[in-house]
């Protein structure tokens, strides 16, 4: 509502001060007992207010959402996120990309839900996105690519990704080829490539992310692989803030990307990849092969060098170290 609105500009002006009852009530036009109802309910939403009597009313923190107005509000790109889609819950925020490129989305647009009911991961494995937790993401690009550059664009989502959980937490997160992203070992972030193409042109790249920020815990069968931001760092992260700083690198690295090519992201990449040069093994759909990871090409493509110093290029597939 119109008053509602009223209140959250004051607190916002105040900066964490105290704003008297009276003050409100006076500025807003309504009664003390108006002003408190406004007061609860805005703790309903997930707002802490302290009430301290004779001073008044102040803001301790705001909801962690990711609403549109969230991740507009001091969002400094210009490219990615100019298009926003929010939902509170959706099947998968890949398939709503999907539906929204076909219908000619601008390059940038992003779709975010609170919850998705049916996450997916490669290869229809599924991906655990509770309810108002973690980022679940979803980013149309119109790179002029061929479709067999494409696996590239993750290698820079990973990186834009990685870049941004370390500027904004501090912790410094590793690579795992070609999508997974660790924090001491575990998976918190998953990234998942899609295309809508022609054999010779690409028409959008969709770039789902799902990032797990505020976890406190992870059912049973993920509790050995999975991780979150919160539980490595100690402390809760604002999503929209972190989306915010994803886009932005991403933004940087895009633009470099359609200037110079792959190889500037590629050296970033590297910077953060766990696997090269140790023995891995890299299961795919029809097979597996173990050996020593040599790096990737100029593509993209993983470099697996087997017992016999035969080198594989692997195009896609599950790394264990
Ligand atoms: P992936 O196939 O590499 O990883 C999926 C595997 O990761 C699962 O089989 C499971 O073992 C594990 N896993 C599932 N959920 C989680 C989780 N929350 N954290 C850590 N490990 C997990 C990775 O696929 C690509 C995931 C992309 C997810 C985004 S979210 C927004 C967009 N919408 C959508 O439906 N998918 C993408």
């Amino acid at each position: 509502s119109d008053t509602r609105k009223k209140l959250l500009e004051l607190f916002s002006e105040a900066k964490g001060d105290f704003i008297s009852g009276q003050k409100i009530s006076e500025l807003l036009g309504c009664s003390r007992t108006a002003v408190w109802k406004h007061i609860e309910e805005l703790r309903k939403e997930g707002f802490e207010l302290e009430a301290v009597r004779r001073l008044g009313y102040r803001i301790i923190s705001t909801p962690d959402k990711v609403t549109a107005n969230e991740i507009r509000l001091g969002l400094k790109t210009t490219i990615l996120g100019q298009v926003i889609h929010y939902e509170e819950e959706v099947a998968s925020t890949q398939k709503i990309a999907h539906q929204l490129a076909q219908e000619g989305a601008k390059e940038g647009t992003l779709v975010v839900a609170e919850l998705q009911t049916a996450g997916r991961g490669r290869m229809d494995r599924t991906w655990f996105s509770p309810k108002g937790t973690g980022i679940w993401m979803s980013l149309i690009l119109r790179p002029p690519i061929p479709p067999q550059k494409a696996p590239q664009l993750t290698l820079l989502a990973a990186v834009s990704i990685a870049q941004a959980i370390q500027e904004v937490t501090g912790l410094v997160p590793d690579i795992k080829w070609p999508n997974d992203i660790l924090i001491h070992g575990k998976k918190c972030v998953g990234i998942l490539t899609e295309l809508q193409a022609d054999p010779d042109r690409v028409h959008s790249v969709i770039i789902g992310m799902g990032i797990n920020v505020n976890h406190n815990q992870f059912p049973e069968d993920l509790r050995e692989v999975a991780t979150s931001l919160a539980i490595e760092k100690g402390e809760k992260i604002k999503r929209a803030r972190l989306i915010q700083e994803v886009l932005t690198k991403m933004e940087t690295l895009y633009r470099q990307y359609l200037q110079h090519g792959f190889l500037p992201i590629k050296l970033l990449w590297e910077g953060y990849a766990i696997s090269i040069g140790n023995e891995i093994t890299a299961r795919m759909l029809h097979g597996t092969i173990r050996g020593v990871a040599r790096g990737i090409t100029d593509e993209g493509v993983l470099m697996l060098e087997d017992a016999n110093g035969v080198i594989h290029y692997i195009h896609s597939a599950d790394i264990s170290l």
